[in-house]
């Protein structure tokens, strides 16, 4: 290449698409498993083809790309895959909003997120692409489930969704705004329907001891899914049921506690509205009956369960105490819940706060069992019923004792639970239960844009999964929608079909699978493009993913589904590991200044960042802020994360055209450490753009001056020489570190930078200087190639080389040589206080050392008098003389 026609100037645009269409051109980026590399599989999650990305986006694939192209530059063969988890409700309502269909939508936004996805460079092998929402994709999601309802990991049964009245449809949860329809406004109702449900269950004692064996989890992570599944130990206690009528038959109730100490505490049953003996009861009661009914209005999650009123009604029937043979009353409660347990609680308003609330509520007695050994004051020598203390619920003391239970006065938790569990198995009035918070996965939903549930209704043979030789069941995608009812729903000819097992008419099933099915699998098929089924043995050679990327918000779902969903794979014998991905890396925020004016009526109006101008006083800090449109202050709303409705969202291409890829690149590495909140601010996006440009300017200037590659004679060279080639091994031991160990990318840029500092110092002509200076444009090119690829594609060749795959280039690597000081400079302390400094060559033994440093001058002079306790060296730094 003739370096005298290479423009000084750094073009961005030039630049980039030369690079790209090189990748392009050599297929640079597309893998496969014929290598004797070791495999490294960087993944990053998915985007949902909302329209255009977002710097979320940018941040999430910045790191995966950094990464892929380091592991790739140290030797492996690596895999990083792009695809689009395409299916879900946004599309519906863009449809309906934009007068389209959903899948036109969808598609549309893919063309343009790809074309976006492109221009910032990313080292993806596009040949593996796929969107979720293509038959050819999601056929294999439902052969995997007619083959999960064969094995009964797949079962039906009935669960309550949100009915909306008027539009006489299903709503998800974010269709319910404040208790109401969001397209109709009317009171949303508890439904029960039937729906789908894998067995997630089955595997949750696995997915919780599999957190122990995955080291390269975050620990936030890994405890957000232990508390999410929520084992739990205790007893099943069962309660013998008096009727309070003839009408009722004797009966007995189970409960689950995991405080059978308590138990002697128990002054009445709390039971769930839907629970057997609840509805039996309200036959006979109307009062019960519209309670009951009450009960079922109001929301459906947890969070509204723990956060309502309590309140409750007594059932009339009566529990028979198992040790006392007391009689106590059931009531329902609307605290507890039917999915947990057995749906039925013991009550024990004398050491549970909830229960505590409701026996105070409805006047019910409370009894304490359970007493300090040793009470250090008067509120905790007395139990006091009428307010709740902390101490009365806490099991895990060891200074508590039980009181007021008779044979078991005087245990402790673990003596009183084994007592109990042991005399209740003997008599069969219970046993040791093991209880996860985790439910089953319902995957049933009741809107269009997403997967069919293969599946067929026949009034003689009842629910039939559809042949695999018929399958897909595909989704039709030239539809209108009007925001009411599902077209596959409300199109009668869709739905017909005929009977696999008996051959009459029947009905195919119109509900579509939750959108976390698609993305539960989705990493496993981009190791197999075109298998026969989801993932072929090429699964084996790629997986588990080594590095897994995406946002925290995904922690609890996405990641436990995706966990689930690898051994459901394992045990189709389609996988061998366990755990789907060994590393994974949870992303900061993107936040950035929000701006706002007040309009007349109190509302804030918020301004994006990009049409305002901050004013800053002559030391830099913002005094205020401007509205460019017309000049007039807009208020300063602090940093937000980016979102819509803060309206503080930068448009990452905007950035991209404004400045180049690779300085939006550079930044959002630079800004943080990548699981930190990253702050944009467009000064420090012209910051890295200055110093690309200079790294342009000094790379260019050195070629001008003459390439060197012969590499200099270490023994021949100078001081400045040898700083400087000390300068360049340190940066690639810093940098090599920072980003294969530690993900600190920020730090390794700031160590390039400094390199690039001691270049600009380094004003050396001679040859020597040329091949020194060589070696170290040659690493920071290197260095930053992971994160500035187009830049660092360019001065490579600028550098006098050929255009090349710099990731096929060996990471550079240091030299140990180069980092032994001949001189160091040693400070001299006396008593603790500088008192002087002396060069000694690095290997002086330590007697000469002394020596010297007693004969400093200055030393000398402020040792007259005192006597030498002690010397202490710090190799390379310090002589500490101790005297008196
Ligand atoms: C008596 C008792 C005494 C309880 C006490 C607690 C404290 P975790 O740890 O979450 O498993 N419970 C059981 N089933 C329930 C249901 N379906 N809805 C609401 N609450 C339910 O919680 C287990 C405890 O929660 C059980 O132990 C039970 O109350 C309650 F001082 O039994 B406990
Ligand atoms: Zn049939």
């Amino acid at each position: 290449m003739s370096v005298s026609a290479e423009p000084a100037v750094h073009d961005p645009k030039s630049v980039e698409t030369a690079a790209q269409s090189f990748w392009d051109r050599n297929r640079a980026f597309e893998v496969n498993e014929s290598s004797d590399k070791p495999k490294f599989y960087c993944l990053s999650m998915l985007p949902y083809p909302s329209g255009a990305l977002h710097m979320g986006h940018v941040r999430n694939y910045t790191i995966g790309d950094v990464i892929s192209r380091y592991q790739r530059m140290t030797g492996k063969n690596v895999l990083q895959p792009m695809g689009w988890d395409a299916f879900g409700l946004p599309a519906e309502n863009a449809a309906i909003k934009n007068n389209t269909a959903p899948a036109k939508w969808t598609y549309a936004n893919i063309e343009h997120m790809r074309s976006q996805l492109k221009s910032l460079g990313y080292a993806i092998d596009w040949s593996r692409e796929f969107a979720t929402c293509r038959p050819d994709y999601y056929v294999h999601e439902q052969r995997m489930f007619v083959r999960l309802l064969r094995k009964g990991i797949a079962y039906r049964k009935n669960s309550v969704v949100n009915w909306d009245p008027v539009d006489q449809t299903v709503l998800a949860n974010e269709q319910v705004i404040d208790g109401r329809g969001w397209r109709s406004g009317a009171l949303v109702e508890k439904r029960e329907i039937p729906q789908w449900f894998l067995r997630i269950t089955d595997y949750a004692q696995e997915l919780l001891d599999g957190l122990d064996n995955l080291p390269g989890w975050p620990d936030s992570v890994k405890t957000m899914q232990r508390n999410w599944i929520g084992r739990s130990e205790g007893l099943e206690i069962k309660f013998a049921v008096e009727g309070s009528t003839d009408s009722i038959s004797p009966d007995s109730i189970s409960v689950f506690t995991t405080r059978p100490d308590t138990l002697m505490g128990v002054t009445f049953i709390s039971i769930a509205g839907e629970h057997s003996l609840a509805l039996k009861a309200a036959a006979a009661n109307p009062a019960l009956a519209a309670f009951l009914d009450e009960l079922k209005r109001g929301g459906v999650s947890e969070a509204e369960l723990e956060t309502q009123e309590k309140r409750g009604m007594d059932t009339g029937l009566r529990a028979v105490h198992p040790v006392t043979g007391d009689k106590v009353p059931v009531w329902v409660a609307n605290f507890v819940l039917m999915g947990y347990g057995t749906g039925a609680v013991m009550a024990v308003p004398g050491h549970d706060e909830r229960d505590f609330e409701f026996a105070h509520k409805y006047q019910l007695p409370i009894q304490q069992v359970i007493a300090l050994k040793s009470p250090k004051n008067e509120a905790e020598q007395n139990y006091d019923a009428s307010t709740w203390h902390d101490w009365y619920g806490d099991k895990t003391r060891t200074d508590l004792e039980l009181v007021n239970s008779g044979e078991f006065d005087g245990l402790g938790f673990r003596g009183a639970f084994e007592a109990l569990a042991e005399r209740f198995e003997r008599k069969g009035q219970g046993q040791r239960r093991v209880n996860y918070r985790l439910r089953d996965w319902g995957v049933s939903r009741q809107r269009y844009w997403g997967c069919p549930i293969p599946v067929i209704y026949c009034n003689k043979c009842g629910a039939v999964p559809v042949p695999e030789s018929q399958l897909p069941v595909v989704l039709p995608e030239n539809v209108t929608l009007d925001g009411v009812k599902s077209p596959i729903k409300s199109d009668p000819e869709w739905r017909k079909t005929t009977c696999p097992e008996c051959g009459g008419a029947a009905e195919r099933e119109t509900d579509t699978f939750d959108t976390f099915m698609e993305s539960s699998w989705y990493y496993a098929r981009y190791t197999s493009p075109g298998a026969k089924d989801m993932v072929d043995r090429r699964g084996n050679y790629w997986l588990p993913v080594d590095q897994y990327i995406g946002g925290i918000e995904h922690a609890i779902l996405h990641l436990m589904y995706f966990r689930f969903y690898h051994k459901l794979l394992r045990d189709a014998r389609l996988v061998d590991s366990d755990e789907p991905a060994t590393n994974l890396l949870c992303q900061g925020m993107v936040i950035a200044d929000t701006y706002y004016r007040e309009s007349a009526n109190g509302n804030k109006e918020w301004i994006n960042p990009a049409d305002v101008e901050v004013q800053r006083d002559e030391r830099g800090r913002v005094t205020g802020a401007a509205l460019i449109a017309d000049g007039q202050t807009v208020m300063i709303g602090g940093s937000e994360k980016m979102s819509k409705s803060k309206n503080n969202g930068v448009d990452p291409q905007s950035m991209v055209d404004k400045y180049g890829a690779d300085t939006v690149r550079l930044f959002s590495m630079f800004a943080a450490p990548p699981e930190q909140s990253l702050e944009w601010n467009e000064a420090g996006v012209e910051g890295m753009s200055r110093f690309l440009r200079r790294l342009w300017t000094q790379v260019h200037k050195h070629a001008a001056a003459g390439t060197r590659h012969s590499a200099a004679d270490p023994a021949s060279l100078t001081a400045e020489q040898k700083a400087l080639r000390r300068k360049t091994h340190e940066t690639i031991d810093k940098v090599a570190g920072d980003y294969g160990r530690r993900h600190s990318f920020n730090t390794a840029i700031a160590a390039v930078m400094e390199l690039s500092n001691s270049l600009n110092k380094f004003d050396d002509a001679t040859a020597n200087g040329q091949a020194i200076r060589q070696e170290a444009l040659e690493a920071a090119v290197l260095l930053l190639n992971p994160i500035t690829p187009h830049t660092s594609h360019a001065l490579w060749q600028v550098l006098g080389h050929a255009e090349t795959l710099l990731e096929d280039l060996p990471f550079p690597q240091c030299d140990t040589a180069a980092l032994v000081r001949d001189q160091v400079t040693l400070a001299i302390q006396v008593n603790g206080k500088l008192r002087g400094t002396i060069e000694v060559a690095a290997d002086l033994p330590r007697d000469q050392i002394e020596a010297l440093a007693r004969a400093e001058p200055n030393t000398a002079k402020f040792m007259q008098g005192l006597a030498i306790r002690k010397v202490i060296i710090v190799p390379g730094k310090i002589v500490n003389i101790v005297a008196a």
